[in-house]
């Protein structure tokens, strides 16, 4: 092993020397990758391992021009950074099983890597059922972990892996995680920094439940950030991206020129609407109907976590309605729980054929949400295009752009805020039509409680028109 300073790439020496001048001074070392076999001498396992040994950042070079096929996953398990440069190469895992990890919180960066699962996997083909769901990429936050974790991944595919492609964990529940908005579990009182550019994200998420393209869960202390440029999400069984920060801190997100397609059925209508109860849903009077005669939970589906069923009752106990849902996924999700904000750019990028909403933005108790959406496109998603729900003292303001919403099952765009705050909405060429049954379909503003709601739009075209409550249109 040779320290990195022997090398001649100088810009990698200046990001090591970089690191290491704010980590002490400890040396980074290299490591070269000189064949594709999956152990042994010469082998990424042997440099992995090798790099577990090391106190200081560790570089790995895979100079081997072939596709490596391993048999099990390779576990990362320093504290200090490690990265990782190859040359387009495919790590290829032969089974269900997580491809890289790293187990202790070290940042990874990688370069020019291709990360392929067995493939083969959906509702009907599950891979959980053995409790484990291979992943492409994990980073693990250590509970005590504090600064900036960092993902950097540039020129890198992660494909065919059933459980999330990529996942960075700040969350000491693990899987239970993030089942929903950014509440359960706690975690470290780190951030988390993820940089992508150049990522492609396909066929990932389709051996279980809730499995997403890119998943960060981040809580405790720490706000999330993302960095998403030139970049793909296609064809992930759950969400494309899911970003999810609970207690004290902000998501602050930068999308641009990347896409969001074809998201969110591995939980298929097709196959699981035969489940459903002859009667799905229903609404009853006072005294007519009780909870024992609604349709119990499913059972004996391909996957019974699919399914949602929610019963809300009268003070008297009686059942006033009642509604089974089957759980599709959205192109790119937020959730925002606790102190702090979102706040996201989205520029030229693509939002299409989604299988709930196109992007879904939730925030929650003290925050706002500050959006701003450039030159973007919504189309044919099952739900809303576009779709902004504040909770708590806070606002919702956005800047819409040139940018579109057309054909999709929902609204084009919504814009929703309760309780204390102002929604702030400027809407500069921008199209909407045919979204639901056209009828105020276009844009849906909603100011509750306490605050104002104005909308400034200019040269748009909201053929399918507005639903406005609690908001001024100024034009
Ligand atoms: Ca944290
Ligand atoms: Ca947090
Ligand atoms: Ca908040
Ligand atoms: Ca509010």
């Amino acid at each position: 092993m040779k320290e990195i300073f022997m090398k001649n790439n100088l810009i990698i020496t200046f990001l090591i020397c970089t690191i290491v001048s704010l980590t002490n001074v400890v040396l980074a070392h290299s490591y070269v990758v000189s064949n594709s076999k999956d152990s042994g001498d010469g082998s990424i396992r042997a440099a992995i391992e090798n790099a577990n040994k090391s106190a200081g950042a560790n570089v790995i070079y895979i100079k081997s021009g072939n596709n490596i096929k391993i048999l099990s996953s390779l576990s990362y398990t320093s504290t200090a950074p490690l990265f990782i440069y190859g040359q387009g190469q495919t790590i290829h895992a032969m089974d269900d099983f997580t491809i890289l990890e790293s187990t202790n919180g070290g940042d990874m960066s990688i370069h020019s890597i291709n990360f392929r699962g067995p493939g083969g996997f959906n509702i009907e083909n599950r891979a959980d059922l053995d409790g484990v769901g291979g992943k492409g990429i994990l980073l693990n936050v250590r509970d005590n972990q504090y600064g900036m974790v960092k993902l950097v991944l540039n020129d890198v595919k992660v494909y065919d892996v059933a459980n999330h492609g990529i996942h960075v964990s700040d969350c000491d529940v693990g899987a239970t995680c993030g089942a929903g908005g950014g509440g359960a579990g706690g975690g470290s009182p780190a951030s988390i920094s993820v940089s992508l550019n150049n990522v492609v994200v396909d066929n990932v998420g389709q051996g279980m439940f809730d499995a997403d393209g890119l998943r960060v869960d981040e809580r405790d202390n720490g706000d999330l950030i993302a960095s998403i440029l030139n970049s793909s999400f296609t064809r992930v069984g759950a969400d494309g991206v899911e970003l999810d920060e609970g207690q004290a801190g902000s998501v602050i997100a930068q999308i641009e020129n990347t896409s969001f397609n074809n998201n969110g059925y591995y939980c298929h209508p097709d196959i699981l609407e035969a489940y459903l109860p002859e009667e799905d849903e229903g609404e009853f009077e006072d005294g007519q109907m009780t909870e024992s005669a609604v349709p119990p939970a499913i059972t004996g589906s391909p996957d019974d976590g699919c399914f949602e069923r929610e019963v809300s009752l009268y003070d008297s106990g009686f059942v006033e309605e009642y509604e089974f849902g089957i759980d599709v996924d959205d192109g790119f999700d937020v959730d925002e729980a606790g102190p702090g904000d979102i706040y996201a750019e989205v520029t030229r990028s693509t939002i299409i054929g989604n299988w709930d909403e196109g992007l879904d933005f939730d925030e929650e108790q003290e925050g706002s949400i500050n959006m701003t959406i450039i030159d973007t496109i919504a189309l044919s998603n099952t739900d809303d295009g576009y779709k902004h729900s504040e909770e708590g003292p806070g606002n919702v303001s956005a800047f819409v752009i040139n940018s579109s919403s057309e054909d999709n099952g929902g609204k084009g765009f919504v814009f929703e805020e309760e309780e204390a705050g102002n929604v702030m909405i400027m809407a500069q060429d921008v199209t909407t039509s045919n979204n639901d049954d056209s009828d105020g379909t276009g844009m849906e503003l909603v100011q509750e409680d306490s605050g104002y709601g104005i909308v400034r739009s200019i040269s748009s075209s909201i053929a399918d028109g507005f639903d406005i409550e609690g908001v001024e249109s100024i034009n």
